[in-house]
């Protein structure tokens, strides 16, 4: 069943998704250059997760994925010491709502393509944190790929994750921001 789930008040109730085995090996053929990671044929660049907000039990963290490899790989999950649940969701708008859904099945990264979580779009989803990621602290999230096996990125935590220079500061978007 796919869940449909209304920004804001969703993570609150996922209460049905299950939980994300937690992994901590990191596959020994990774390399961090300069912060590019290269895994096999995965080059993962461009994470960071968000600071948590205000009160807010959730937060989201961010990657980008290319497959630089001659075979598909698929995306299986994510894990994270810092959530009691952490999902992989894609972000769609239904009129003039931001809806968000996990995407059960993970996502297929096919040769040559690039899959990317950024703000405003899919996201790795950290729900119930079990700590407060504030600017600045570096936390690991763990990824699951089918053929390329977990990998481990230390994520910078920042309160703008992502943002284009310029982009403006200090703006409250509130939960809309993930
Ligand atoms: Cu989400």
């Amino acid at each position: 069943m796919r869940a449909i789930l209304v920004m804001g008040l969703a993570c609150l109730a996922l209460t049905a998704c299950e939980k994300v085995e937690k992994h901590t090996t990191t596959v020994s053929s990774t390399s961090d250059v300069n912060g590019v990671v290269t895994a096999q044929s995965l080059n993962l660049t461009d994470y960071a997760m968000r600071a948590a907000l205000g009160n807010n039990p959730n937060t989201a963290a961010y990657v980008t994925i290319t497959n630089k490899g001659n075979t598909d790989d698929r995306l299986i999950s994510a894990s994270c010491n810092c959530a009691t649940t952490t999902t992989l969701h894609t972000m769609t708008m239904n009129g003039s709502t931001m809806e968000m859904a996990e995407a059960k099945d993970g996502f297929v990264i096919r040769s040559g393509d690039t899959l990317v979580f950024a703000p405003g779009g899919n996201h790795i989803m950290l729900e119930n944190l079990t700590q407060r990621p504030k600017a600045g602290d570096t936390v690991d999230v763990t990824l699951v790929f089918e053929k390329a096996g977990p990998i481990t990125l230390s994520m910078p935590v920042s309160n703008t994750p992502l943002a284009k220079a310029g982009e403006a500061t200090g703006m409250d978007h509130g939960d809309m921001k993930m």
